[in-house]
């Protein structure tokens, strides 16, 4: 495939209500998108960084840059599909965010072109997934709960809980008390503790909890592996995870016995595909998690969640939890699912006028 023009485009996406973690509270995306253009088609890429380095070291005007003045340049212009994108940008290091919506952008150009769906390439083994919903740190318990009807309402399957110091056993025996011991339940803490923590993060076992989601530090897989010592809750990896080598060393030692799996974390579908297989054989859990995604990052979100070792809901919610109007047809939720999409390559087009109304800057780069 040949590439002739590379467009970084950037969007303001107001969310419906604020998101607060333990990290920050977001009120609206700035979304990195990457557009490939070829002879023969046009892909795209959504690039997860969010707008300060919090989450993870990236952020979104970091990977404007990188990918301006490294990746996009490495790229062999008259012969390159996703593979390539993979060795050529293999020398940077890090910046796996920015490294997955390039390669995102060149995959859906290269699967529009010979007609097949992301789906497909990737070996989803359902037409639908079910959907979980990621519920923001309230500022008070009936506020949650409020939220958590709503959702159930709608018809989501799993519920997670942000958790900090704080916020923590009080609102998952609030929801347990209200909802019952049948909704599936998980917290996700974004390495808000420390070891020196898990007497208290044991005050969560008698709930029955899926799993806790990234308690301790990026960097602490050891760490992590005492925890789950001390803990009957699973313990999940988000942060930690950011390769293939990362999963098999956390499940070597004992540090997750469940893996989210966000391709922009990990650089890319084919690293995610590779870590799904790699714990499918190792027999761990597998769930697509989310970064708030406008419809062109949530399509191939939900194609990734439609392979086999996704047993658990991910956080693939409906365009509505996010936005009140997306860039693309929206996401919608039937029975608690959302449907695989089938057309070529990430199977959605951005909405030229929704495009247009959220694009607050943009630039190409010519080969
Ligand atoms: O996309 O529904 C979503 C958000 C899911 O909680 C979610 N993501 O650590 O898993 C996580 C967080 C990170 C969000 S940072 C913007
Ligand atoms: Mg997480």
């Amino acid at each position: 495939m040949k590439i002739t023009a590379v467009e970084l485009r950037r969007i303001a996406m107001p969310l419906v209500a604020p998101f607060r973690t333990s990290f920050a509270v977001e009120t609206a995306r700035d979304v990195l998108l990457v557009r490939v253009v070829t002879p023969d088609a046009e892909g795209w890429g959504e690039c997860v960084a969010i707008d300060a380095p919090l989450y993870s070291a990236e952020y979104v005007e970091g990977a404007a840059d990188v990918l301006r003045r490294f990746l996009i340049p490495a790229l062999p212009v008259n012969d390159v599909d996703a593979d390539t994108v993979d060795r050529v940008l293999e020398p940077v290091k890090g910046h796996r965010m920015a490294k997955a919506a390039l390669q995102t952008a060149v995959l859906d150009a290269q699967l529009r072109t010979a007609g097949q769906s992301l789906g497909r390439f990737l070996g989803a083994a359902v037409d639908r997934v079910p959907c979980g919903v990621s519920v923001g740190i309230m500022d008070s318990v009936p506020e949650l709960l409020d939220a958590v009807a709503g959702y159930l309402d709608e018809g989501y399957v799993r519920i997670k809980l942000k958790i900090e110091p704080g916020w923590d056993v009080e609102p998952v025996r609030a929801v347990r008390e209200r909802f019952g011991d049948d909704v599936l339940l998980q917290v996700d803490a974004n390495t808000a503790y420390g070891l020196a923590d898990a007497r208290h993060l044991a005050k969560l076992d008698p709930f029955d909890l899926l799993l806790i989601e990234q308690p301790l530090a990026d960097d602490d897989l050891v760490q992590h592996a005492e925890l789950a010592r001390r803990l009957t809750t699973p313990i999940c990896l988000d942060e930690s995870i950011e390769s293939a080598a990362h999963a098999a060393a956390a499940i070597t030692l004992g540090a997750a016995s469940i893996i989210n799996i966000k391709p922009g974390r990990v650089g890319g579908y084919l690293e995610a595909r590779r870590i799904h297989d790699l714990c499918r054989a190792h027999g761990v859990p597998v769930w697509c998690g989310g970064m708030l995604e406008t419809g062109l990052g949530r399509a191939a979100n939900v194609a990734l969640a439609a392979l086999p070792g996704f047993t658990l809901p991910g956080d693939t919610s409906a365009s509505r939890r996010y936005y009140a109007e997306d860039v693309t047809e929206p996401f919608e939720l039937r029975d608690g699912h959302l449907d695989v999409p089938t057309g070529p390559g990430i199977g959605v087009d951005p909405l030229p006028e929704r495009l247009a109304e959220f694009t607050t800057a943009s630039e190409w780069i010519t080969f």
